[in-house]
């Protein structure tokens, strides 16, 4: 049987286009899922978007559209950005679809037969941007919310509430296990949310009406986060006739589920989902991955602030897989990082295009000019030194994929192709061509030839549209590969070198 693994993103709210923060962590759940094919598991990865709440009732209202209507544009400027970036979603959650509705109805009655949801009445500060109430923690100098900078408004209302405060050791368990990653966002959680105890959540609203009506008393809707986190199962078919995906990705303990979120949403994810999850007597995800922010001159990258990249403009101008590649490597999950233009275009220049472009580019020459594409020797006549340091890479950079540090397992891939360029100018197989050397020249450039497949294809999961041109002009079309015939190359065997093309050109 083989192994499984379920991958999620957070759902997006469709009040504005998606911008390059979206495309981070929807990029970062693909390379993790591609990644997971190519180690021969069964994977489904899940995304999709949040379309209740009063932001989007607004929105719909501003545009004089009917939430329905003002929504099908923009979840199609959703697919249309996945598509772009070469993203290989499995399914494509609505909040709006009728499963998903039907299903957090039954959720929500579940809850109250477990007499885990009582009626009460809420009043607070509500910050509409971020659909949520907020604590005086939360709020600036001036009185607005810090994460959106918008003013938040006093909210006085019934309302039915999750009895969150009953879990309290039950979630301090949770955070102390490895099951928040990295670990430094554990004790933070800990230490602001959890330590000075668990307030009940407000799950339902009666102040508008763009939600999902609760059998019990209709003129409540339940709004974004018992709507929104339960996505994660509802997808999988959860109390629906067909529960197969259910069983098979989330109820077997044995899958491996991944969910990434970033940082201003992981105390949903990290304390009431969790709890959810335990209230409906689910198992929990294995991991969940919180990740930094994008910033634009030091703030958040985000749609109420107006300082957003549209990831779009860089894939037309740029192609998906450098914005892949930037994302993947430059914007490692532990801390916040930065996008610009320039930072962009160098990180392109200096590891896509003077390092791997470049090896491959002189190396296929050599093939080329010194043997017409084609090198006729024993597949084991290579340098075992640096077939050593790429069978390490293989094996580190897996270690740090199976760990999901993306950026670092990059990194050994790119190290080993610096080494390579090293390599060549050690062993000048110009120098060697011109000494009649034949034999060591051969195994100069089929060490470099086995090299640059094992580089292709440990990239593979970010480079996706470039993989196959890769893989074929070093001569290995319609060839199988997989992580244990890398190591070997006994089932591997090179055919004269493919066409050429220049890949990743020099920007300027
Ligand atoms: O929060 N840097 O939706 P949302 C990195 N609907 N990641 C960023 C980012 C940035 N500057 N900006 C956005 C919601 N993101 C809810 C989620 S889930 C059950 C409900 C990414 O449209 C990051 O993943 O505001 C962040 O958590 C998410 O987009 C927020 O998207």
């Amino acid at each position: 049987m083989p192994k499984k693994f379920y991958v999620t993103t957070p759902i997006y709210y469709p009040s504005g286009n998606l911008h390059l923060g979206h495309a981070y962590t929807t990029t970062l759940a693909d390379v993790l899922k591609r990644y997971k094919d190519m180690q021969g598991f069964e994977t489904f990865f899940l995304t999709g978007s949040d379309e209740h709440g009063q932001k989007i009732e607004t929105k719909a209202k501003e545009a004089g559209l009917e939430p329905m209507i003002y929504l099908e544009d923009k979840i199609e400027n959703f697919k249309n950005l996945w598509n772009k970036l070469n993203i290989d979603y499995s399914k494509f959650i609505r909040t709006t679809d009728e499963y998903h509705e039907q299903t957090v109805k039954k959720i929500f009655s579940l809850l109250v037969k477990k007499e885990l949801i009582y009626k009460g009445a809420y009043e607070g500060l509500y910050c509409i941007s971020c659909e949520e109430f907020l604590n005086p923690d939360q709020i600036d100098d001036n009185g607005n919310c810090k994460i959106s900078n918008n003013k938040p408004e006093l909210i006085k209302e019934d309302t039915y509430f999750l009895k969150i405060s009953q879990f309290q050791s039950f979630i301090e368990t949770v955070l102390e296990s490895n099951f928040l990653i990295p670990d430094y966002r554990r004790t933070e959680m800990l230490k602001n949310f959890v330590e000075p105890g668990l307030k009940d959540l407000s799950v339902t609203r009666i102040s508008f009406k763009w939600g999902i009506p609760i059998n019990e008393d209709p003129k409540h809707v339940v709004y974004v986060w018992l709507d929104a986190l339960s996505n994660y199962i509802t997808a999988l078919g959860y109390l629906q006739e067909d529960d197969s995906l259910f069983k098979k990705f989330w109820a077997d303990p044995e899958t491996e589920i991944l969910q990434l979120a970033g940082k201003e949403i992981i105390r949903f994810h990290a304390i009431y989902w969790p709890i959810i999850l335990e209230a409906l007597n689910l198992r929990q995800p294995s991991h969940l991955l919180g990740h930094g922010w994008i910033l634009s001159n030091s703030t958040k990258m985000s749609k109420s602030l107006g300082n957003v990249i549209d990831p779009i403009a860089v894939i037309d101008e740029f192609g998906a897989d450098s914005l892949r590649f930037y994302i993947s490597y430059e914007l490692p999950t532990e801390k916040d990082g930065n996008f610009t233009m320039d930072l962009f275009k160098e990180s392109f220049n200096a590891h896509l295009a003077n390092n791997i472009g470049n090896l491959i580019s002189r190396t296929n020459n050599m093939i080329t000019k010194y043997f017409n594409g084609y090198i006729e020797s024993d597949i084991n006549d290579v340098d075992k030194t640096m077939i050593d340091l790429a069978n390490n890479t293989i094996e580190q950079y897996q270690s740090l994929m199976d760990q999901y540090k993306i950026s670092a397992a990059i990194r050994t891939v790119l190290d080993l192709s610096a080494a390579c360029n090293k390599y060549i100018e050690e062993t000048t197989p110009w120098n060697l061509d011109k000494e009649g050397k034949n034999k060591e020249l051969a195994t100069v450039l089929m060490t470099l030839q086995r090299c640059i497949a094992i580089i292709s294809f440990l990239l593979k999961p970010i480079l996706v549209s470039n993989y196959s041109d890769m893989i074929e002009q070093c001569g290995l079309e319609n060839i199988e590969i997989s992580f244990e015939n890398l190591q070997t190359f006994k089932n591997i065997k090179f055919n004269r070198l493919g066409n050429k093309k220049i890949l990743f050109q020099r920007l300027k």
